[in-house]
C-alpha cells in the first residue's frame, strides 16, 4: 500500500506525461521500432480521398492525423511527388486508383459498411461501396499499425454480421446513471444544445473505431420529458455529432407519455388519439433528425407503464410505434426483460411465456431485445430460451457491460470471455445455423460509460466497450484475440506486456464466477444495489425478489430445479440442447444449480462431493485474483505510473472483495448445512452476522427513488 501511495506522489511531482485513459485504444503515439516506422511511411506519404461527404470526410481526417501521431509525418492531402506512395481512400466505381485495382482484384459486395484493405504497388487502399465502410476502414487501418501488424500482403475484406450494434445508456436526464460505476453521465442535457462537450466527439470516434453505430442515450426505466421541444433539440444536437461518424441516435420511449406530456387521459396503443399523438411526435424528432434511429421501450416491467394496462399485448403496443416509425424508416427495439406482477411462478420462464406466443405477430420495424441470460446478467447464466423461440421474429441480444453483478466498478472481470461463450452457444446441436450469434439480427450492450476522465473508472473496463465493438462487428472473433489487440493498443506492443495482460483477462471471467456463484448459484447478491453478497436474504415483499429464493439452501440440498419434476423450465429450449442439462449426473457444473436441486452430499464426476468442490471453486476464484495481481504488479516497469497505480488499487479491492465473496457465501451456507469447510479454505474471519450486518446505502448505482 505505501508503495502505491509512493507511485502516485512520485507521478504528480514529477509531472511524468499524463497517461490518464482518456485516449483509450486509441493513442496513435509515435511507433518506437524505426525499422517498422520506415516501412510504414513508405507507403503512407499522403492520404487522398476521392469521396466528398460528412463520413468520408471524418475517415480522412482521422487517417490523417492518426498516420501523423504514429508516424511522426505531416501527411500531404494529394499524391504530390512523384514517386510518392500513400492512402487512397475511395468508393467503387467512382474513384479511378481503385478502379485501377479492382481491373486485377475480385472485391466481394461491401453492402454499406463493408470495405476492402489492399496494399498495391506500395500503395494502401481502402475500398467501400458506401461512405461507412471508409470510416470503418479508416479506424483498422490505424489499429493495424497502432500494433505493429505487417501491411505488405494486405487483401482483406470486412464486412459487420449485423447491421445493429448498439450501445445503451441507461442514464437519466438529471445526469445519474442506472447501474453506473463511471462517474455522472457524460450527457450535460442542462448545457445541451449550446454546449458541445468535446467528450461527445471523443465518444463518437470511439464507437466508430470499433465498429458501434448506433447509440440509445437515455434509460430504459424511460422519461417523458426527452420528448418535450426543447430535449427534442439537445437531442438533435448529439445527432448531429455523431452522424459524421456513422453513429445513430435513438431514444427510450416511455409507453405514457401521450398522458404525462400530451394531457391524454389513455396511453391504450389502440386509441387513435394515442396513435396520432406518436405519429404527430415521431414527425416532429425526424423534423430534427432526419436519420433519427427509432425508440428502445422497456414495458410492464419493474413498474414501467404498458400496453398490458388496457389490455393489450406486447405486439400490440410495439406495432403501434412500428407504424408511426416506418415511414421514416425508424425501428422499435422491444425489451424481453419483463416479469409478471403475479407471484409464484418461475422468473426463469416469464419472457418466453409472454413473448413466444407473439412470435410472428410484430411488424417488419420491431425487433425483440433480449437478456443475454433469463433472469438478469448473473456473472453466468444459460442463455436465454428465447434465442431459439421467436424464429419469425428479429431479435437483438442485450448484454450488459456495465458490471451490475460483476464487481461494479473496481473488479476486472474480462467480459469478452462472457460474450464468447453466450454468442458461441449452440442452441441446435443437431443442425446448423444454432448458435445464439445466428439466431440474432443484432447486439445491444448496456454501456459502462460516464464522466470519469478515462471514461468507465475500472481502467480494464474499456477492454469490455472495445469487446463489446468488435463483438458486434464480428461475433466469431476469440475472446483471446480482443484482448490482446486491446493491450496492445492500450499498453503498447511489447510483448511480455501483451501476454500478461491477456494471461490475467483470459482468468479474470472464471476468477469472478468463481468467488461469486460457483455451480450455477444465481442471484445471491444483496439486494437494490447488488453490491456483494447477500444469499441469506429472504425477508423481502415477495419471493422472487429474494437471494433465498434462487437457492433455496437447507441442510441437505441446494439449487432450484428447473426440470420436469420442478418448474420445468428447461422444457423451454429445444430437446436436444435442453438434453445436456437435464441429468445432474451429466449437466456441466458450471450449471448444475441453475437446473437441479441436488444434496450437498452428491459425488461430482471429478470425486468431490458438492459441499467441497463449492468452497474449492470458492477458493479457487480468491487465488486466481491473487495471480491477476502479481501478473499487474511484475509489469510495474513497463506500465506509465499513472495506469499502472490506478489499475493495481482496484485490483487491491478485488481482491478484498474476492475473500468476503468466499467468506461470506461459505458463512452462510455451512450455517444451513453444518458441514465443515474443505480444509484448503481458511475459516471465515468473521462471523456470519457480521456479514449479514455489512450496510451500503450510499453504493453507486441505484435506481433514483423519485
Ligand atoms: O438488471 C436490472 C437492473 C435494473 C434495470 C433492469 C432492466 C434499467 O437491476 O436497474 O433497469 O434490470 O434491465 O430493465
Amino acid at each position: 500500500m505505501r508503495n502505491l501511495l509512493f507511485f502516485i506522489i512520485l507521478s504528480a511531482s514529477f509531472g511524468v506525461k499524463a497517461e490518464d485513459g482518456y485516449r483509450l485504444w486509441l493513442r496513435h503515439d509515435l511507433i518506437e521500432d524505426t525499422d517498422l516506422r520506415t516501412k510504414y511511411v513508405k507507403s503512407a506519404a499522403f492520404v487522398h480521398c476521392e469521396e466528398v461527404s460528412l463520413v468520408a470526410e471524418t475517415a480522412t481526417r482521422e487517417l490523417r492525423k492518426g498516420l501523423g501521431g504514429l508516424l511522426g509525418i505531416t501527411l500531404f492531402d494529394e499524391p504530390g511527388k512523384q514517386g510518392d506512395q500513400g492512402v487512397y481512400l475511395g468508393i467503387r466505381g467512382k474513384s479511378s486508383r481503385i478502379e485501377d485495382f479492382l481491373k486485377d482484384n475480385n472485391v466481394p459486395d461491401l453492402g454499406s459498411e463493408g470495405y476492402h484493405l489492399a496494399a498495391d504497388e506500395g500503395d494502401l487502399l481502402i475500398i467501400a461501396d458506401d461512405d461507412k465502410g471508409l470510416l470503418y476502414g479508416a479506424f483498422d487501418l490505424l489499429q493495424m499499425m497502432s500494433r505493429g501488424e505487417s501491411l505488405a500482403t494486405l487483401n482483406r475484406t470486412e464486412r459487420p454480421a449485423y447491421e445493429h450494434r448498439i450501445l445503451n445508456h441507461w442514464d437519466n436526464l438529471d445526469r445519474t446513471v442506472e447501474r453506473g460505476y463511471a462517474g455522472f453521465s457524460i450527457w450535460n442535457w442542462h448545457q445541451l444544445p449550446d454546449f458541445i462537450d468535446q467528450r461527445y466527439v471523443d465518444y463518437a470516434r470511439a464507437n466508430a473505431s470499433v465498429g458501434i453505430n448506433g447509440t440509445v442515450v437515455t434509460n430504459v426505466n424511460a422519461n417523458s420529458l426527452v420528448f418535450r421541444d426543447d430535449y427534442l433539440d439537445k437531442a438533435a444536437a448529439l445527432a448531429d455529432v455523431f452522424r459524421p461518424y456513422g453513429i445513430k441516435l435513438y431514444l427510450t420511449a416511455r409507453f405514457s407519455s401521450p398522458m404525462e406530456l400530451g394531457g391524454l387521459e389513455t396511453a391504450d396503443p389502440l386509441d387513435p388519439e394515442v396513435m396520432a399523438w406518436w405519429k404527430d411526435k415521431v414527425e416532429e424528432i425526424y423534423a430534427r433528425i432526419p436519420d433519427f434511429g427509432g425508440f428502445l421501450v422497456k414495458a410492464n416491467s419493474e413498474g414501467q407503464p404498458g400496453p398490458r394496462e388496457y389490455g393489450r399485448s406486447h405486439a400490440e403496443g410495439a406495432n403501434m410505434l412500428a407504424d408511426a416509425l416506418e415511414p421514416h424508416g425508424g425501428i422499435v427495439m422491444w425489451r424481453a426483460f419483463v416479469y409478471t406482477d403475479k407471484e409464484g411462478g418461475d422468473r426463469f420462464r416469464e419472457a418466453y411465456d409472454e413473448f413466444r406466443p407473439l412470435d410472428g405477430k410484430f411488424r417488419k420495424n420491431v425487433m425483440l431485445q433480449i437478456k443475454n441470460g433469463p433472469i438478469d446478467f448473473q456473472p453466468r447464466e444459460p442463455v436465454s430460451p428465447l434465442f431459439a423461440a421467436m424464429p419469425r421474429t428479429p431479435l437483438l441480444l442485450e448484454l450488459q457491460i456495465t458490471k451490475e453483478y460483476l464487481g461494479q466498478g473496481t473488479h476486472t472481470v474480462g467480459l469478452a470471455s462472457m460474450y464468447e461463450e453466450i454468442l458461441t452457444t449452440d442452441m441446435h446441436p443437431e443442425q446448423a445455423g444454432g448458435k445464439v450469434h445466428e439466431l440474432v439480427s443484432g447486439i445491444a450492450g448496456v454501456s459502462n460509460i460516464g464522466t470519469a476522465r478515462n471514461w468507465t473508472g475500472n481502467l480494464f473496463g474499456q477492454a469490455d466497450w472495445y469487446a463489446f465493438g468488435r463483438l458486434s462487428w464480428s461475433p466469431e472473433t476469440s475472446a483471446r484475440t480482443i484482448f490482446r489487440d486491446w493491450s496492445a493498443l492500450t499498453f503498447g506492443t511489447k510483448p511480455t506486456v501483451v501476454d500478461r495482460v491477456t494471461q490475467m483477462l483470459t482468468i479474470s471471467y472464471p476468477a469472478c464466477v468463481n468467488y461469486m456463484t460457483p455451480m450455477g448459484l444465481h442471484h445471491i447478491m444483496a439486494t437494490g444495489h447488488h453490491y456483494g453478497p447477500g444469499p441469506w436474504v429472504n425477508d423481502l415483499g415477495r419471493d422472487d425478489w429474494n437471494p433465498y429464493y434462487y437457492h433455496w439452501a437447507t441442510k441437505d440440498s441446494v439449487g432450484f430445479d428447473r426440470t420436469a419434476t420442478g418448474s420445468g423450465a428447461l422444457s423451454q429450449y429445444p430437446p436436444a440442447f435442453a438434453k445436456q442439462y437435464e441429468d445432474p449426473d451429466n449437466c456441466p457444473p458450471e450449471f448444475l444449480l441453475w437446473f437441479h436441486r441436488v444434496p450437498w452430499s452428491m459425488t461430482l464426476a471429478n470425486g468431490n462431493d458438492l459441499w467441497r468442490e463449492i468452497g474449492l471453486r470458492y477458493q479457487r476464484g480468491v487465488d486466481q485474483v491473487d495471480e491477476m495481481q502479481k501478473m499487474w504488479n511484475s509489469l510495474k516497469a513497463d506500465i506509465d505510473p499513472e495506469r499502472f497505480v490506478y489499475a493495481a488499487q482496484h485490483l487491491n479491492i478485488q481482491r478484498k472483495e474476492a475473500a468476503w465473496w468466499r467468506d461470506a457465501c461459505l458463512s452462510y451456507f455451512h450455517s444451513v448445512n453444518a458441514r465443515p469447510l474443505p480444509h484448503e479454505v481458511p475459516v471465515p474471519a468473521r462471523s456470519l452476522q457480521s456479514y449479514v450486518d455489512e450496510f451500503y446505502p450510499y453504493s453507486p448505482g441505484i435506481r433514483p427513488r423519485w
